[in-house]
């Protein structure tokens, strides 16, 4: 595979941007090697300056859950860039945007358009922290947030898993402020309220673990956390950034039947272009500027060509029978996936959440971090180069989730499990 445009362009972007990205995890780090340089994106297809075409299973880290370069989305930013593109003003769509975010989301009866998912989160816990009048916020580890101070901690050590910062730049005090949980341990959650539940202004979880992999709350375990908050008075955020709009319409508060108090989201949200928001309880989200103390602003906020994308992709996802179509392509592929690995005797198991999985190299099914971080990730990195050779793009790291999209046909997905066989064999080492 002729990849020479790509390297060359690489190694001039490690001379101007750090790592070469703006973005860490699209340097290739976790899994080795050097990244390829898209030239354009089109359905299931990414097509790099080489002129190689992949099977994309990344979407854009997301927000292509219909495929790329969607008409409807594409034809739908064109329409609105010709009449200007940010005006710092109230516009239309930002209202049709609301309007349609109250309709899907269970429990949003108020909203607030940002620019990012890490917009969204960090203002979600300012808010909690506003309503509140408390200090404590509680994460999970392996759960990404965006990169907020108070998400870029770790459990510290100690029965009161004080947070430490993962980051240089974040101080220990405010890390201090951030506790942290086991995921899926529903006996861990219940001993930290009991000792601090007073202290806690709000628990954010992401309710399918994305960041870690895949990982699936087990049977109860959302409910859990929602009686948890509700008896201490924290506030119950899901941070659906990821699995809003994929894992059903109205995301896991639909899927799972449990509603938070706010909730975060973006990729889907945005169609392509840069979208966040928060929402959730109206008299949570009036405490917001200008109608409430809690301040929150922003340039490009709801700006017209961002809502235009947000919203045709919203349409294209609220057709009848787009998340159970969706979600039976997942199995499909997983399948598939798990068929070639037994036939290649790899211990190999797959999770999947509506247009979302994880595949693991192991034979346990896998639904914590520390599970999770004991697969064989040596035997992913090869599977990941022997996919990608073969024109298959995963995730470039064994700790993040893979995304199907409604643009993914039978010749797609059987082309990957044809290229997996062979994979699946390099993999072995
Ligand atoms: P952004 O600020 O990157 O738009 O969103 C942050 C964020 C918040 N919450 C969840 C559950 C997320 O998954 C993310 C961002 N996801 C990562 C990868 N899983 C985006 C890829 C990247 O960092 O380049």
């Amino acid at each position: 595979m002729d990849t020479s445009r790509s390297r060359e362009l690489f190694s001039r972007a490690r001379a101007l941007m750090p790592g070469g990205v703006n973005s860490p995890v699209r340097a290739f780090g976790s899994v080795g090697g050097e990244p390829f340089f898209a030239q354009r994106a089109e359905g299931p297809f990414l097509f790099d300056v080489d002129g190689n075409r992949y099977i994309d299973y990344v979407g854009s880290w997301g927000p292509m859950v219909a495929g790329h370069n969607h008409p409807a989305v594409r034809d739908a930013v064109l329409a609105a860039a010709r009449d200007g593109l940010s005006f710092g003003v109230p516009n239309p769509l930002e209202v049709t945007m609301a309007e349609t975010l109250a309709c899907i989301v269970p429990g949003c009866e108020m909203v607030r358009m940002v620019n990012s998912g890490t917009e969204a989160t960090l203002s979600a816990i300012r808010l909690a922290r506003g309503a509140t009048g408390r200090a404590r916020i509680v994460k999970f580890e392996g759960c990404y947030h965006g990169h907020g101070d108070s998400f870029l901690v770790k459990a510290g050590s100690g029965a009161l898993t004080f947070g430490v910062p993962t980051s240089p730049g974040v101080p220990k005090a405010l890390a201090d402020l951030t506790l942290t949980l086991p995921y899926n341990d529903f006996d861990a959650a219940t001993a930290l309220f009991d000792e601090c539940g007073a202290d806690i202004a709000g628990l954010i979880v992401e309710p399918v673990v994305g960041n870690a992999n895949c990982l699936p709350p087990r049977d109860g375990y959302l409910q859990h956390l929602r009686a948890l908050c509700t008896r201490h008075g924290a506030l119950l955020i899901f941070d659906e950034v990821m699995t809003g709009f994929r894992v059903a319409l109205g995301g896991a508060q639909e899927r799972y039947g449990v509603t938070a108090d706010l909730a975060t989201f973006g990729k889907v949200i945005g169609g392509g272009m840069p979208v966040g928001a928060y929402g959730g309880r109206r008299e949570l989200m009036e405490q917001v500027s200008p109608s409430g103390p809690v301040y929150q602003a922003g340039t490009l906020s709801g700006n017209p060509v961002a809502m235009a994308a947000g919203l045709a992709m919203l349409g294209l996802v609220q057709a009848p029978g787009f998340h159970a179509a969706l979600e039976a392509k997942t199995n499909a592929l997983c399948d598939g996936l798990e068929a070639a690995a037994r036939d290649a005797g790899v211990p190999f198991t797959t999770n999947r959440v509506g247009g979302m999985f994880g595949l693991f190299f192991s034979s346990e099914r896998i639904d914590t971090y520390a599970q999770a971080l004991a697969c064989d990730t040596k035997a992913f990195n090869r599977f990941f180069h022997a996919m990608l050779e073969r024109g298959v793009y995963l995730a470039p790291s064994a700790f993040e989730a893979a995304f199907m999209s409604s643009a993914h046909g039978e010749a797609e997905l059987d082309a990957t499990v044809a290229a997996a066989r062979d994979a699946f064999r390099i993999a072995k080492g």
